[in-house]
């Protein structure tokens, strides 16, 4: 770098030169062209270098569950970062991280018991995943090894997430994944779903299909299942009524593991601590990341049943279980965050506070069909999506446009997938809020007519 660089780059709010960091998952040229930076955030909302307040309605990247810089968490992270920085998890352990481990355990459904810490969603899915192909070898049952996704599911971008996630996109460059992999079919219909709010009457048959694959391939050599609760990432596809339960029945029958992945849905998004209470479904492992410190340090993890945990839990004492872990595996201030973030949800009850608000939400979401180029909208929990018919010349670009535009000129921050426009706003949104996010959106989609 030219000295005149360097020093710009220690300026941290005006960079002069954005061209060192490619950004993920953007459009680079065209953000460099006319970039979407933000400075500040509080509550609801962020701000942009220039002062201009924005409206959050994707929780970040549906992460800030308890609104955006929270006194509480601050200063958890600033205290334990004056007590101790690091500390090793490999044969070393810290009271943070077994206090957080019980807290998450009693949060969750039935006997997951047991916590496996991580940094992201995407290595939370290849742990479990791999957990499930140990744990068969430790039963002694190492012919089970098939792992088994979904259509337009997104578990992440780690080697093992990209194979059993079901995005084209996300898959198509990266050489030929991993072996012995298998999709369900994805659960949205257009025809018989359309404008549905929470869980469609259509598509619990789909999970049947388990049994096609099954008979296929052979139960003996399957390991795994594993599902979004919801789909997030591809449109927000909420489980059609008896999906779930199903999957877990079929699952039972024949002896294959069911993952469920809540990195999005877990931490009140639908209402409750996890979407497996919802559904009142014990799968065998739930995936976290995300919520579970309000996205304030990088932070994921499994749980698992006791059963699991259990299968490990032999030979001889002084040898390792699971060869398996990260440097970083329950770093002290991601579980300092995650504590205060806990308690939070707890003492302002934020997930009961999402059910109430779901049907708030979904009518004011709802509210904008008949609009321009609105296709469909569907609402579960405190999420809502919108598509957009494609402009004919490109598809995504009147999402694109709407993302663009909605944050530059209208001080709003949504996501988006295709020309779908997802909603996620934090769980301590007011109803006047989602007020102004749905008026905002409203301006927005006329705009990108
Ligand atoms: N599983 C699920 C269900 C996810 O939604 C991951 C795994 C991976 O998490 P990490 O922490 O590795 O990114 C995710 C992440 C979006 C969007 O706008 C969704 C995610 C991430 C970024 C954007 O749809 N989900």
């Amino acid at each position: 770098m030219t000295a005149q660089t360097t020093r710009a780059a220690n300026d941290h709010s005006v960079p002069n030169d954005l061209e060192a960091w490619w950004l993920p998952f953007t459009a680079n040229r065209s953000f460099k062209q006319r970039p979407r930076m933000i400075a500040r955030a509080k509550g609801m909302y962020y701000y942009t270098p220039e002062g201009r307040e924005v409206i959050d309605g994707a929780a970040g990247l549906w992460c800030c569950n308890a609104g955006h810089n929270r006194d509480e968490i601050t200063a958890a992270i600033q205290a334990q970062a004056q007590e101790r920085d690091y500390s090793p998890a490999f044969q070393f352990g810290h009271a943070g991280g077994f206090t957080l481990a019980t807290r998450l355990a009693q949060l969750a459904p039935g006997d997951l018991n047991h916590v496996f810490f991580c940094n992201s969603g995407s290595e939370a899915v290849d742990t479990a995943l791999k957990v499930a192909l140990a744990y068969w070898n430790a039963k002694g049952q190492g012919s089970k090894t098939r792992l088994i996704g979904r259509e337009r599911g997104y578990h992440g971008v780690g080697f093992g997430g990209i194979s059993v996630g079901g995005i084209v996109k996300n898959r198509q460059f990266f050489g030929s994944l991993l072996a012995g992999v298998d999709h369900l079919p994805h659960t949205y219909n257009r025809t018989e779903q359309a404008f549905s709010r929470g869980e469609p009457e259509w598509g619990g048959h789909l999970a049947d299909e388990l049994e096609r694959i099954v008979a296929l391939h052979d139960a003996s050599t399957i390991a795994a299942v594993i599902v979004e609760p919801m789909s997030g990432s591809t449109g927000v596809l909420a489980p059609p009524k008896g999906y779930l339960q199903r999957l877990r029945q079929l699952c039972d029958k024949h002896n294959i593991l069911l993952i469920f992945d809540e990195v999005i849905t877990g931490f009140g998004r639908l209402g409750t601590a996890f979407a497996a209470e919802r559904y009142g479904v014990v799968p065998d492992m739930i995936t976290f990341a995300k919520g579970v410190n309000s996205g304030t340090v990088p932070m994921g993890g499994v749980i698992v049943r006791e059963g699991l945990y259990d299968a490990f839990m032999n030979g001889p004492e002084h040898m390792i279980e699971l060869f398996h872990g990260y440097t970083y595996s329950g770093h002290p201030l991601a579980c300092a965050a995650a504590l205060a973030t806990q308690d939070i949800y707890r003492d302002e009850k934020l997930f009961e506070r999402a059910k109430a608000l779901e049907p708030v939400w979904a009518d004011a979401i709802h509210s904008l069909k008949g609009l321009p180029n609105v296709l469909d909208i569907r609402t579960i929990g405190l999420v809502g999506a919108i598509d957009l018919a494609s402009r004919p010349d490109a598809v995504g670009k009147r999402a694109f446009e709407a993302m663009d535009r909605g944050f530059q000129e209208f001080g709003l921050m949504v996501r988006i997938t295709g020309d779908t426009i997802a909603l996620s706003p934090p769980l301590i949104v007011t109803e006047e809020q989602i007020g102004e996010i749905v008026d905002k959106l409203a301006k927005v989609i006329k705009a990108v007519a």
